[in-house]
């Protein structure tokens, strides 16, 4: 165990509960209604819980190995992949950020309502953290706030912006893949409930059986008397589903290229980016828009010991993002355990929120 301890007194009552890798950062902490004006500071842990760098590579190279090439679209967040996200997030035709936030302020009163007091939110990548505000400023007593992600450095910046700004908050970050089974720190409050949050229509980037065995899995980390809620994209107009994935500004190609520029930084590829080109479709009949990296001519391109060889014109499948109606999301989510107990839309259908609660 190798936590460092800028405040001896903090934390005590929880031992953290995987000693993979944990430091300590800075921030507000104040259980007093009013924020300290000088220290003492509590400091908040970082608990990071893989994935490893061998299980991360593995993980790539077998989709790279596939008759069908793919990367995992969770490689799209490095510094500089976490950035061209909030800036897709701002565009035009990019409408899911700003319709589900709509969603979420016109109703933050109800939401805040049916979640109740004294809950533990637990976020799934959390990212900049910034739509869990809309929440902490309409809950009541909200006791703790574990986000989960990642990216590592994004997750202690955002972390410590909201500990700064809810001083009252318990901020538990947690570095890992949630898109595998993992711990999650345990709780020793007198919590009414957990509830999960997992915003921007990121269930899309699952298979429909892969997000199906996601929200069991989270059904479990809420237990009985927890809830989820998940922001959902829905089918529409696939000419507004074309521009959002293929922006004007050319941001989201800069975005999908530059899976390969963090795939060569972290295992020592050498794909050059130049060399591929972006390419999303939506595909009608599954309801899914499909995006990839195209080669422009044949290629190898070296990684690790192995030499991949690439077609010119051979695609990369880089994410998928489900669209969904609300009776199928319904139907997926009861198969999971959960039932509807409210769902929150903007007036054009665009964009859907849901309240899940186990049935
Ligand atoms: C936040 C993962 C849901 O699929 O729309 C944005 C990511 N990809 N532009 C999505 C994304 C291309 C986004 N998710």
């Amino acid at each position: 165990m190798s936590a460092v301890h800028s405040s001896p007194a903090v934390d005590r009552e929880r031992p953290p509960a995987y000693p993979v890798d944990s430091c300590v950062i800075l921030g507000w902490k104040s259980n007093s209604l009013r924020a300290p004006a000088a220290p003492p500071f509590a400091s908040i842990h970082l608990e990071v819980m893989g994935p490893q760098l061998d299980d991360l590579r593995d993980e790539v190279l077998r989709g790279l190995a596939k008759p069908a090439k793919e990367l995992p679209c969770k490689l799209f967040y490095d510094r500089r992949g976490s950035a061209l996200f909030e800036k897709i997030c701002t565009l035009d035709e990019y409408y899911l950020t700003r319709t589900e936030t709509a969603i979420m302020e016109q109703h933050a009163a109800e939401i805040a309502a049916l979640i109740g007091e004294r809950c533990v939110l637990i976020e799934y990548g959390s990212g900049s953290s910034s739509k869990i505000r809309i929440l902490l400023d309409h809950l009541r007593e909200p006791l703790s706030y574990i986000p989960i992600d990642l990216s590592r450095e994004l997750l202690l910046q955002s972390a410590t912006a909201i500990a700064a700004a809810y001083p009252r908050l318990k901020v538990l970050p947690l570095c890992a893949d949630y898109t595998q089974p993992f711990v999650p720190p345990s709780i020793a409050e007198d919590a009414a409930r957990r509830v999960a949050f997992f915003p921007g229509s990121t269930i899309g980037n699952f298979h429909p059986h892969e997000a199906e065995e996601f929200l069991q899995r989270a059904r479990e980390l809420v237990g009985r008397e927890g809830g989820l809620l998940i922001g959902v994209d829905l089918k529409k107009d696939p000419g507004l589903l074309h521009a959002a994935y293929n922006d004007s500004a050319g941001i989201t190609a800069e975005f999908n290229l530059n899976i390969l520029a963090h795939v060569n930084t972290r295992f020592g590829s050498d794909f050059h980016l130049d060399q591929f080109a972006h390419r999303a479709l939506y595909d009608e009949q599954r309801g899914r828009i499909e995006m990839y990296l195209i080669g422009l001519a044949d290629q190898v391109v070296q990684f690790g010991d192995t030499k991949i060889p690439f077609k010119a014109g051979e695609p990369i499948l880089t994410e998928v993002s489900y669209k969904y109606d609300l009776d199928q999301f319904a139907t997926l989510a009861e198969r999971a355990g959960f039932g509807i107990q409210r769902v929150w839309t903007d007036s054009a259908q665009q964009f859907s929120v849901h309240y899940l609660v186990p049935r």
